[in-house]
């Protein structure tokens, strides 16, 4: 049975998800080699293990073919711990013909995707205008994986254990945990892939957030930190990766009685400043722009902000390398700009509260 072309989002949904993933499947053939392209992030890599899982025994093979690369600790661990087997866009033999299917991104989204001429396309991010024997763009869900379920319900395919811990992981992660926008679609996936999952495994890929080499990261931040008032600062110097400043900025915010974190670092001949604070009637972005607006970049929401400040910005310090210079110039900078005035620096038993808690 030939079934007609889809060619636009609003057709698709006022499908039934049974024809939606019937149409999915006439697009493929039992000759054909499928080729699921992705940007490697959480919701990318379990919608790819789910297409997989829909096609499995009806087409020649599918290969999983990410044009990022993986870094963050969390998302290698997830390809380790669930056993996702894919390859990198450099490393894919190009000579094979092969139809191509795009998940949790658009061709419009990456210039090596542009290459591809997608059979299908299924995503939630807004629509760009993509042309496509089948596309299924719904920007309303939390996740593609949210998606990527219906289609699994809808054939009727009980996910294995492996498959529902990433589409769970993948949803949590896309959601923040549901505190963003999402649907109740998104929930009843949630619920139904809850069922299905390990969770015990789920923590584990989230929790899996730190590399081997930050820890040292972590050593400088406990040696060096500065508690003023209920702000924390600490400066770190040179570090492997931005994303340090975020890990340890979120761990002094897991400190009651820190309610502001300012940590940097150096990083590609930038200095990177990123502050966290509880939300209560505070601006992070807004303190970050008037704080390091002027000489640099600078960002963010009510709670979370970064600023970044080109290294020969910093010429005015007599030693950019020295951490207590630059820790002692943040300082500065971000106390300048709070109308609270100047901080008294914490006391001894005030630092000592705030790290052990009360004493007795
Ligand atoms: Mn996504």
């Amino acid at each position: 049975m030939i079934l007609p072309l889809f060619r636009g989002p609003n057709l698709m949904t006022k499908l039934t998800r049974y024809e939606r993933l019937k149409r999915l499947l006439a697009c493929f053939s039992s000759e054909d080699h499928v080729l699921v392209l992705i940007n490697a992030d959480p919701d990318a890599i379990a919608s790819a293990m789910a297409v997989k899982r829909l096609l499995w025994r009806r087409v020649a093979s599918v290969t999983i073919c990410h044009v990022n690369v993986i870094k963050r600790p969390d998302n290698l661990s997830m390809v380790r711990l669930l056993d996702v087997r894919m390859v990198h866009i450099d490393e894919l033999d190009q000579t094979r013909e092969r139809k191509a299917v795009l998940v949790d991104s658009q061709p419009s989204h990456d210039e090596r995707f542009k290459t591809f001429r997608p059979e299908a396309v299924i995503d939630h991010h807004p629509d760009t205008g993509v042309k496509a024997p089948f596309v299924d763009i719904r920007p309303k869900y939390g996740a593609t994986a949210s998606i990527m379920t219906e289609y699994l319900r809808a054939a009727r395919i009980k996910p294995s254990a492996k498959l529902a811990t990433g589409l769970f992981h993948a949803i949590k992660t896309d959601t923040s945990n549901f505190e963003r926008k999402t649907l109740l679609e998104d929930l009843k996936a949630f619920q139904f892939l809850f069922r299905h999952a390990n969770i015990p495994l789920s923590r584990r890929i989230e929790q899996a957030d730190l590399r081997f080499d930050f820890l040292k990261y972590f050593r400088i931040a406990l040696d060096e930190m500065q508690l003023r008032g209920g702000r924390m600062f600490v400066h770190l110097g040179e570090v492997v990766n931005p994303d340090v400043c975020v890990l340890v900025a979120d761990f002094f915010m897991r400190l009651a009685s820190v309610d502001w974190s300012v940590v940097s670092g150096i990083n590609d001949q930038k200095l990177v400043i990123v502050m966290r604070n509880d939300g209560i009637r505070k601006n992070a972005g807004k303190l970050a722009k008037e704080s390091f607006g002027h000489i640099g970049s600078a960002g963010g929401h009510q709670s979370m902000s970064r600023a970044e400040v080109p290294f020969e910005r910093l010429d005015f310090l007599p030693g950019e390398t020295d951490r207590k210079l630059i820790s002692r110039w943040i300082i500065d900078q971000v106390e300048k700009r709070t109308t609270s005035g100047v901080q008294k620096p914490a006391s001894d038993t005030e630092m000592k509260k705030a790290i052990f808690g009360r004493p007795s």
